[in-house]
């Protein structure tokens, strides 16, 4: 006769605990808390028709203060990002609520072949499933090749913020930053506090550029995935549009 034991039940409810509350499962130390590192930044796509929509969150180990002591007015570096410094980036299944991948990128001057980063992935596919380091054969043709065209920032596309507002890991934030996808800014409209850098990204196959409505601004061509910042000082609203696109058209709300 069997009977029913409460005792595998609990102790499932107590292992779902301790996973959900846990760091990420699976990953090598030095990447384990990478949760609670400096944020880069935080990315809302939130246009379906992209295929690369959905949050996405960047960290590094590097502190606030020497993150910001590398970048420049504008978002630009000032220095290359020193040895040791690691940036990884999460992508979160939305539906089901956990990450799914972590791609990872560590300065490591030795690695000259790939530029001096070390470029690594790690997935999974469940929520209670542990990470799981994926090979990457060819790493000069599968990752470093794309990031190249980030020369000016040392490689790394994420703009990060250059505020003293520099949020916390686990604050939810959305930089000031316009998407170029299917042939629109968005968000058509977005509002800033005066002196921040919005930076514009173009996720198209194609290239675009951003004109002030009164030429106070142009960006010249912004070739695909390249960025473009420019700095809103006064209160006002700026009107804009592409000049390769005459309809691609947005706006800045600058308000104190
Ligand atoms: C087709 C171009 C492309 C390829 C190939 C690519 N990346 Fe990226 N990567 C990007 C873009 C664009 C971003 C920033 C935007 C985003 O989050 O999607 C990014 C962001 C990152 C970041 C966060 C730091 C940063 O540069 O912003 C890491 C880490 C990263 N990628 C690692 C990898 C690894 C590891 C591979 C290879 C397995 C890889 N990438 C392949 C385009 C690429
Ligand atoms: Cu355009």
């Amino acid at each position: 006769m069997t009977r029913w034991s409460p005792v595998p039940a609990v102790a499932a409810v107590l292992l779902w605990v301790v996973l959900a509350g846990a760091a990420p499962a699976g990953l090598p130390p030095r990447l384990a808390d990478y949760q609670s590192w400096t944020k880069m930044n935080a990315r809302l796509m939130d246009d379906p028709s992209n295929p690369r929509a959905g949050p996405k969150n960047t960290f590094t180990n590097l502190g606030p203060e020497t993150l910001r002591s590398l970048v420049a007015e504008g978002g630009r570096l000032r220095a290359a990002f020193p040895d040791g410094t690691i940036i990884a980036r999460e992508t979160l299944d939305v539906a089901a609520g956990f990450v799914r991948v972590l791609f990872v990128m560590e300065r490591d001057r030795r690695a000259a072949r790939t530029r001096g980063w070390k470029f690594s992935a790690f997935t999974r596919q469940a929520a209670d499933q542990a990470f799981q380091e994926g090979a990457i054969p060819d790493p000069v043709a599968r990752c470093l090749n794309c990031h190249l065209q980030m020369g000016a920032t040392d490689l790394v596309f994420t703009p990060w913020l250059n505020r003293a507002d520099l949020p916390s890991a686990r604050t939810p934030s959305v930089p000031d930053r316009v998407e170029m996808f299917n042939y629109r800014f968005g968000p058509q409209t977005l509002r800033v506090r005066p002196g921040a850098s919005v930076v514009f990204v173009n996720y198209d196959a194609v290239v675009h550029d951003v004109k002030a409505a009164d030429r106070a601004f142009e960006s010249g061509n912004i070739p695909v995935l390249g960025r473009f910042f420019h700095t809103f000082e006064r209160a006002g609203t700026v009107d804009y549009f592409c000049a390769v696109h005459l309809e691609m058209r947005g706006r800045i709300i600058v308000e104190p």
